[in-house]
């Protein structure tokens, strides 16, 4: 099966809440990306990827869409295999791997459409049908933050992810210690932050909220940093914007510098580096996430299915974002919703979905 035309087209996704704020911006709408792949047997792929603002990552949807036009053209004709489009892609262009996801997970849904498989299948198998996701809640002050912590909970999240930082120390410590006496026994927490605080404000946070059980996600700018803290902190760290390729990642766990990952599928290149990432993991008994950083339902497909296949003890649920609100969704049939903190893994074939083109309007590119 090969690439017969590609199409790209633009997509605004408002935010359900209104507004988010991660790391240093708050945003009330996303860009996202979305790429059709139309195979020689007239069969169609879907891709998405949609980076939160053009702060949170080195990643920008502007960007996205140039890195697929500039390999765009020299794609047509090249084979729908994941091993072999990625090794393609990289002869075309170097990095840019968020733009190469897109074009990665079309790929995948189209050889499950060809074989009649699920994603989750040719990814190596589901080991469920109800995939976790875990709930995330912006910086906010103590009230706010602690209601949505109890309406995750009551809402059946068996996770949730609270950010702080972008303000004195003193407050998200004690915006997190309300969060302790919130939490219900048996709920998993990471505190993230979203890459924004410094070596002494993390050092600080941890030992004076020591006996509190999260875990403590991307604290500090760089790899350097968190290597500097990770033995005066008292909380498990993980990674989540330091973990940008395969090679960091194996570095990363190779030198014992974090205890697991959040791990976006589009900022590590698509469907196939993620299921590498994955196998990686489970070599080191080293749990991990299945996110991304936004996007509407091709996002939380591809999260989903991938998130099927992780080993249930290690897998700390899919995210990208809490709810697509409900005009968006690009097949409503289909669409994925969560229910009681869990979404039903699609069960028709590729990523299960069956979207109508016209949700996005005329294409901004073709090849
Ligand atoms: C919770 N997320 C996956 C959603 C937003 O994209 C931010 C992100 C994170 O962990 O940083
Ligand atoms: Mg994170």
């Amino acid at each position: 099966m090969k690439i017969k035309r590609i199409r790209v087209f633009q997509k605004n996704l408002p935010i359900p809440e209104g507004k988010v704020t991660v790391g240093q911006a708050t945003l009330s709408e996303l860009d996202s990306t979305i790429v059709q792949i139309i195979s020689n047997n007239g069969l169609i792929g879907w891709g998405e990827t949609c980076p939160i603002g053009p702060t949170y990552a080195p990643s920008h949807a502007l960007g996205a869409r140039a890195a697929i036009m500039e390999m765009g053209p020299s794609l047509i004709g090249a084979p729908i295999s994941p091993v072999l489009l990625h090794r393609k892609m990289n002869s075309l262009l170097n990095g840019h791997s968020y733009a190469k996801a897109a074009l990665d997970i079309a790929a995948h849904d189209l050889i499950g459409k060809r074989t009649g498989m699920r994603v989750a299948d040719l990814l190596g198998g589901a080991t469920t049908e109800r995939v976790p996701f875990y709930f995330f809640i912006g910086v906010g002050d103590g009230d706010e933050v602690v209601r949505s912590v109890k309406e995750a909970q009551a809402e059946g999240y068996v996770r949730i992810q609270t950010k702080i930082g972008g303000r004195p120390v003193e407050q998200d410590i004690e915006v997190i210690r309300k969060v302790g006496e919130a939490l219900k026994k048996g709920v998993r927490w990471a505190v993230d932050g979203n890459r924004s605080l410094t070596m002494r404000d993390a050092i600080l946070l941890s030992q004076q909220c020591s006996g509190l059980p999260f875990v403590f996600e991307q604290p500090c700018n760089t790899i350097e940093e968190i290597g500097a803290i990770r033995p005066k902190v008292q909380h498990p760290i993980y990674l989540d914007e330091n973990g940008v390729d395969l090679n960091t990642v194996i570095q990363a766990i190779g030198s014992g510098l974090c205890d697991g990952f959040g791990m976006k599928i589009t900022r590590i290149g698509g469907l196939k580096p993620m299921a590498t990432f994955r196998d990686i993991c489970e070599a080191r008994s080293l749990p991990h996430t299945s996110d991304d950083s936004w996007g509407g339902d091709i996002t939380g497909a591809a999260c989903a299915h991938l998130g099927a296949t992780v080993r249930p003890d290690l897998f700390e649920g899919c995210s990208w974002v809490n709810k697509i609100s409900d005009e968006s969704h690009y097949d409503p049939k289909n669409a994925i919703r969560v229910t009681d903190g869990h979404i039903s893994l699609p069960t028709g074939p590729g990523l299960g979905l069956e979207i109508d083109e016209a949700m996005f309007g005329a294409p901004i590119a073709e090849f």
